[in-house]
């Protein structure tokens, strides 16, 4: 008698052509969402292990968390969590059975092949709560509009992650003393211009023990799309860095000059990371740590509430890991300011909750939250600009009307 492969195979050899294909056809009957820019219509599509999600571009997927489901606790659902692909070429159908990372480059002293099962098995797991945020989150709201995803602030999320430290692999890998850069590769490739998505960190950051090669997603396996089987956690560090279906690892001697470096991801060498619009920078540097950022999340812009009665506001705050010191909050347009209380404490690189209440007088009131973190850093009060979209953190307002 033929027996089937084992449970666990089955759940872990996921098939997403078929699925993707399907897709364009639904677009028609989709409901759409508006986000507050011109030409801010969106369909909401289920795609596959994902809920209905804002959709940028269906090939490849990059898809968009609508910013209610923040206001839903601090973790971000894995169906729910954005998902960003610069190459139409990504993998749909992985074994992770068969699956392995190849270690190697040419300040690599011992080359080797990791496999998930050892990487499961001969390495100790750690587990942290980072937030991942895409470097152009919030990159529609730019004025003037600058080219690139046109994203409200959904292309952001908190995941509990379980993986191994980069450190303890690499320290297999015999580095040479010419160490300079470490690289990463995914599974997915170019179809055609851009470049395979490689990315690049310093020697010294990919041994700080806080990089992780991850596994685990909310105590599930990584969402497909979101880099099954293993994805490379950066925490504190913007997206672009977080390779998804990680496949291979370069030790190398120099500095790595592939597109997704040089000149993709490149923000103004000057501490706003900004330029006048219309301005070229001077110098640029890969972009790197995630500014404040902070955000109601229990009301929508435009919200009608009820005057006279005590309002109850909630929200979000993060940054690039010092962690939220402070969050104060303003009920008229930033003219004056209190202290919202914090809550739970899931670490230096999560989601930070805040909370406020305020009885509204009946009108207009313009809402405003505003970030610090435990190094004094906090968020601009007018919004910079730079020519990519990059590391939008002004202090958003909320408009609610109490009637
Ligand atoms: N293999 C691969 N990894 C990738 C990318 C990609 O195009 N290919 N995009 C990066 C960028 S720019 C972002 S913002 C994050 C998004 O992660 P997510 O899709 O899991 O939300 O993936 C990063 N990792
Ligand atoms: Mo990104």
């Amino acid at each position: 008698m033929e027996s089937s492969p084992p449970a666990s195979q089955q759940r872990r050899r996921l098939l997403l052509a078929g699925a993707l294909a399907g897709i364009g056809g639904s677009a028609a009957h989709a409901a759409t969402v508006n986000l507050p820019m011109i030409n801010g219509q969106r369909n909401l599509l289920a795609f596959p292990e994902k809920r209905p999600l804002i959709v940028l571009t269906s090939r490849p997927p990059q898809l968009e968390t609508p910013f209610e489901i923040f206001n839903d606790g601090l973790i971000t659902p894995n169906d729910a969590f954005f998902v960003r692909y610069h190459n139409a070429g990504l993998p749909t159908s992985i074994d992770a059975d068969k699956h392995v990372i190849r270690i190697g480059g040419n300040a690599c002293g011992k080359p080797f092949e990791l496999t998930l099962a050892a990487l499961r098995n001969d390495y100790k797991p750690v587990e942290l709560v980072a937030v991942n945020q895409c470097s152009g989150n919030g990159r529609g709201l730019f004025a003037p509009r600058v080219q690139g995803g046109q994203l409200a602030n959904g292309a952001m999320g908190n995941a509990r992650w379980v993986g191994v430290p980069l450190k303890d692999v690499l320290a297999r890998a015999e580095l040479k003393n010419t160490a300079r850069q470490v690289t990463f590769d995914g599974l997915d490739e170019a179809i055609r211009g851009g470049g395979d998505f490689v990315k690049a960190l310093e020697v010294g950051h990919a041994m700080d023990g806080e990089v992780m090669i991850a596994y685990q997603m909310n105590g599930a396996d990584i969402p497909f799309l979101n880099g099954y089987p293993v994805k490379l956690i950066v925490p504190g560090y913007y997206g672009t860095y977080w390779v998804k279906h990680l496949s291979q690892i370069e030790v190398i001697d120099r500095e790595f000059d592939g597109f997704w470096m040089k000149p993709a991801y490149r923000i103004p060498d000057n501490d706003c990371a900004c330029i006048e619009p219309g301005t070229a920078p001077a110098a640029t540097r890969p972009i790197g740590r995630f500014n404040v950022r902070s955000f109601i999340t229990s009301l929508a812009d435009g919200a009608q509430v009820r005057a006279g009665a005590p309002l109850a506001v909630r929200g979000i705050a993060f940054d690039g890991g010092q962690g939220i010191r402070e969050v104060a909050y303003s009920t008229d347009g930033g003219q004056s300011w209190r202290e919202a209380t914090l809550g739970a404490d899931l670490g230096r690189y999560s989601f930070r909750e805040f909370t406020f209440g305020f009885v509204p007088d009946k009108g207009d009131h313009d809402l405003q939250v505003r970030a610090w973190n435990r190094s004094g850093q906090s968020q601009a009060r007018t919004a910079t600009w730079n020519p990519s979209g990059y590391m939008r953190n002004v202090v958003e307002s909320v408009k609610v009307r109490a009637v």
